[in-house]
């Protein structure tokens, strides 16, 4: 900026702009210098560098998001699903190891399931985009009452020491029972009952003309 003339004495403001990034790198503090150039009026160039001391303000903060995205009690057979996100930008890649178990008292015979994928990586470009797990479940043809599943992140490998340490707490699904025989319902439409009524009454009809003969 110049200053001269008669507006030398005239304010000239200057702004400093904060740039909205989504790193959880804490505040910062920004030292803002004014110097007169060397080639201006010698007893203004001989003053002292004028500094000022801006605080930024960060606005980010590190976790993770874990969280039901589909049913939290599903049959056995059935499927539910979690969508995992992280809440800022990791300076690294941030890779998790997730676990699903069956809660006690139930057995490992009770309920055959699987969490997918056990392990998955986010990488720090496209850490907005929320992964998806998967609880898939199987039915074992066996009478064993409702379960319970925890799905938790067991482990955070990153080099940044944030993500690190993260931790979640795990997210439990009711898996109900099927038990060993089911009674499916049979898909009857309103065409094919009319057709069954047809028939039954034909029938009726058919036997009482045949008594009225004998
Ligand atoms: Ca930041
Ligand atoms: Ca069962």
């Amino acid at each position: 900026m110049t200053f001269s003339g008669e507006s030398a004495t005239v304010a000239q403001a200057i702004t400093l702009r904060g740039v909205d990034e989504f790193i959880d790198d804490g505040d910062q503090t920004v030292p803002l210098t004014l110097r007169v150039l060397a080639d201006s009026d010698p007893a203004f160039a001989a003053l002292a560098p004028s500094v000022r001391q801006v605080t930024n303000l960060d606005n980010d903060t590190a976790g993770l998001a874990f969280a039901l995205t589909g049913p939290r009690s599903i049959l056995e057979g059935e499927s539910t699903a979690f969508a995992l996100n992280l809440l800022s930008q990791p300076t690294a890649p941030v890779t998790l190891n997730l676990r699903a178990a069956l809660r006690p008292p139930g057995q490992p015979s009770d309920l055959t399931f699987a969490v997918l994928p056990l392990t998955l990586t986010i990488d720090p470009l496209k850490w907005q985009t929320a992964a998806a797990v998967m609880l898939n479940t199987q039915d074992n043809f066996r009478i064993n009452g409702t379960q319970l599943v925890d799905v938790s992140i067991v482990s955070i490998a990153s080099t940044d020491g944030l993500y690190a340490s993260q931790t979640a707490a795990p997210i439990d699904v009711e898996v109900r029972d099927r038990g060993v025989l089911r009674a499916e319902p049979i898909p009857l439409d309103r065409s094919a009952l009319f057709l069954f009524m047809l028939v039954a009454l034909s029938a009726a009809f058919t036997l009482n003309s045949r008594r009225r003969i004998v």
